[in-house]
């Protein structure tokens, strides 16, 4: 008998004994690594909680005690045994299952996520709605020792300490962010973690420090600084204890027994509670447990051999700007670059390799990396700060206030700019335009393909002032790269074709789907000049007002929002220059893109060739004549 197939709602977990929720947990995790493997998905965060979520589950009742999953990615065990079991195959597809915590999908969910080190704020403010109510319940916050290394979080413990209300923050510590983590707290906790005696020693210097004769004033002093020494170097959690928590633990997060008391324990605690609990991040499957980084997030995979399947055989954009940020590394020693915790993702590790001196893994920690890069680009350095899009949301008075208005020559590589595809909504990076836009100072410039990319961080690596380049996810065009690098005179525009009828305007990826759209367009008797606007900022105004001269409208291309975004500067170009003509925004409407296949979603929300082509046919009324000039060609053709 299946026991997963009997949990319908996580009271079902109440009735299960030790070996039943033993033999559960094993379930889960075949259930999880099949579908991950199918799927893709944040494998290795899941595998490493589900002891965790079962004993949460067994001693809280959700939804009336609330638990919050920080980042969310490690939610999929909760989505198991919270009713959703029966659509879990749908995990991250079009019209699925989220793969993080989504109010609008449970009221188990009770907080989304996906941006890290949330959690602990988001609990403070259900603890103190429940006490301004008068209500009563539970909350409980998780988090990983990688979301502990951002701001908020310790923002959130401090406030947390000092109002002292109920609630419960769940420290999931398995060494890892998504890489192995970084930072004093780490290894703080990994000084508490690695020491099974603290707490017999504890009871130890308490009864010796009792015994220590409190002979005259400077003796007490004496002995009371010497307590609080041995109590940082002796208490487990001790900082956590100053911050105003009770804490629990290290508790082996795989032992359901140990967890559930621990957790009954910090349940009647009226405090802010803080349970230590270490797990193996990828528990359970080899590969996973072996590589916890590279099954943190996956694509699918084979399960028997760990490997994922992948058909792209052309170069992605990241692996573009690791290749080239190392050239420009060894040619010039000023350059240095910065991520938080994401390696991996942003391409750097090779720079680590090459330069470890030169490159700062500064944690989860978006808006520290902005500042700090800012203080070195103003003594001389040259910082590339590797950052997806939707992650820079975080640092925006970074930029403003200590890069921009310095005139700090920062660079930021905007990687994962645009749809992103299943992580969803949390991760598009589609607001970038509109939050760099207005800010004076700032460059911005997004490359057609992967070559242009090397020309414009290498024109980024010259240039005397802060520059945001925005590229997509994935794989490149495939194109021939230059040997040599290439300055691209800043405010330039590309014409990649000219024509008489339409302008098309378009961004970054979106010049590859004009050029399709032009072509079609062609194909149908109506001829477009295509434009690679390359900069965002300063826009090649002179240019852009050159060439619609002649034609009947302008069609912007954009994968991005369209509020604010690069259509809206076309908008205004217009505006200043007292220009009326008619333009059409391709774009994103004023509405949160869903999670799902990047294709899929590229159509659902009017972003290919086709759909633009639709528009643009409603739009400029060039169906009727053309339809005519076509029957006119094809007659033209017959008399021949
Ligand atoms: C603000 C922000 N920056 C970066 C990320 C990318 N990210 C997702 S999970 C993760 C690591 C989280 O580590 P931890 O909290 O320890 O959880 P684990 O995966 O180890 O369980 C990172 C860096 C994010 N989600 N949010």
């Amino acid at each position: 008998m299946n026991l997963l197939d009997t949990i319908n709602d996580p009271n079902d977990i109440k009735k299960l004994n030790l070996a039943q929720l033993e033999k559960l947990a094993q379930e889960i995790r075949a259930e999880i690594l099949s579908v991950v493997s199918n799927n893709g998905g944040h494998l290795a965060p899941n595998l490493g909680v589900v002891e965790l979520t079962l004993a949460i589950h067994s001693v809280y009742s959700s939804p009336i005690d609330k638990i919050i999953w920080d980042v969310g990615h490690q939610a999929y065990v909760h989505k198991l045994i919270t009713g959703r079991k029966g659509i879990f195959l749908t995990l991250r597809k079009y019209n699925g299952l989220s793969g993080f915590p989504k109010r609008s999908e449970s009221c188990h969910d009770v907080f989304d996520a996906g941006h890290s080190s949330t959690s602990i704020s988001a609990a403070l403010g259900l603890a103190k709605a429940r006490d301004l109510k008068g209500d009563k319940y539970e909350v409980v916050a998780v988090i990983g020792d990688g979301a502990m290394t951002g701001g908020m979080a310790f923002e959130a413990l401090n406030h947390a300490g000092h109002l002292s209300t109920d609630l419960t923050v769940i420290l999931n510590d398995n060494e890892m962010s998504i890489a192995q983590n970084v930072g004093a707290m780490s290894a703080y906790l990994n000084r508490v973690r690695i020491d099974p005696f603290y707490t017999k020693r504890k009871e130890d210097l308490e009864i010796l420090l009792k015994k220590i004769p409190a002979i005259g004033s400077t003796m007490i002093k004496v002995a009371d600084r010497l307590k609080d020494s041995l109590r940082y170097l002796l208490v487990p959690g001790m900082l956590f204890e100053e911050l105003g928590f009770k804490y629990f633990g290290p508790v082996n997060g795989h032992d359901i027994n140990e967890l559930k008391t621990v957790l009954q324990n910090a349940k009647h605690m009226n405090k802010p509670v803080l349970v230590h609990v270490i797990t193996k991040k990828g528990k359970g499957y080899l590969p996973a447990e072996e590589n916890p980084d590279k099954f943190h997030g996956i694509g699918p995979f084979d399960i028997k051999t760990g490997k994922a399947y992948k058909n792209d055989t052309k170069p992605s954009y990241t692996s573009i700007f690791s290749d080239t940020l190392v050239k420009l590394g060894e040619a010039n020693p000023k350059i240095l670059a910065f991520t938080a915790a994401m390696g991996e993702g942003t391409g750097t590790t090779s720079f680590a390799e090459r330069f470890p001196k030169r490159f700062f893994d500064v944690g989860i920690a978006e808006q520290h990396a902005v500042t700090m890069a800012s203080a070195l680009a103003l003594e001389g350095f040259k910082p590339f700060i590797a950052i997806y899009s939707t992650f820079l949301q975080r640092a925006y008075d970074q930029i403003v206030h200590d890069v921009a208005l310095q005139n700090a020559p920062v660079v930021f590589a905007l990687d994962r700019a645009g749809i992103v595809g299943e992580d969803g909504p949390t991760h598009h990076g589609v607001f970038d335009i509109s939050y760099l836009r207005h800010i004076p100072n700032l460059i911005i410039m997004a490359p057609k393909d992967e070559n242009e990319l090397q020309h414009m961080l290498y024109t980024a690596s010259v240039y005397n002032g802060p520059v945001a380049i925005r590229y997509p996810r994935g794989s490149g065009l495939g194109v021939q790269l230059d040997d040599k690098f290439q300055e691209i005179p800043i405010g330039k525009s590309e014409v990649i074709q000219n024509g008489s009828d339409l302008t098309l305007l378009a961004v970054g990826n979106m010049v590859e789907t004009a050029k399709k759209v032009a072509q079609m367009l062609q194909d149908k008797g109506t001829s477009c000049t295509v434009i690679n606007t390359r900069f965002i900022k300063p826009l090649d105004g002179e240019l852009i007002l050159e060439s619609i001269k002649n034609t009947k409208g302008i069609i912007t291309l954009e994968e991005h929002v369209l509020a604010g975004g690069f259509g809206s500067s076309v908008l205004e170009l217009l505006e200043i220059n007292g220009v009326s003509k008619k333009v059409v925004r391709i774009g994103l409407n004023d509405e949160f893109v869903t999670h799902g296949n990047i294709d899929i979603l590229r159509e659902a929300y009017g972003l290919t060739p086709e759909k633009i082509l639709e528009k643009i046919e409603k739009e400029f009324i060039l169906k009727e004549t053309n339809k005519f000039k076509k029957i006119a060609i094809n007659l033209i053709g017959r008399s021949k």
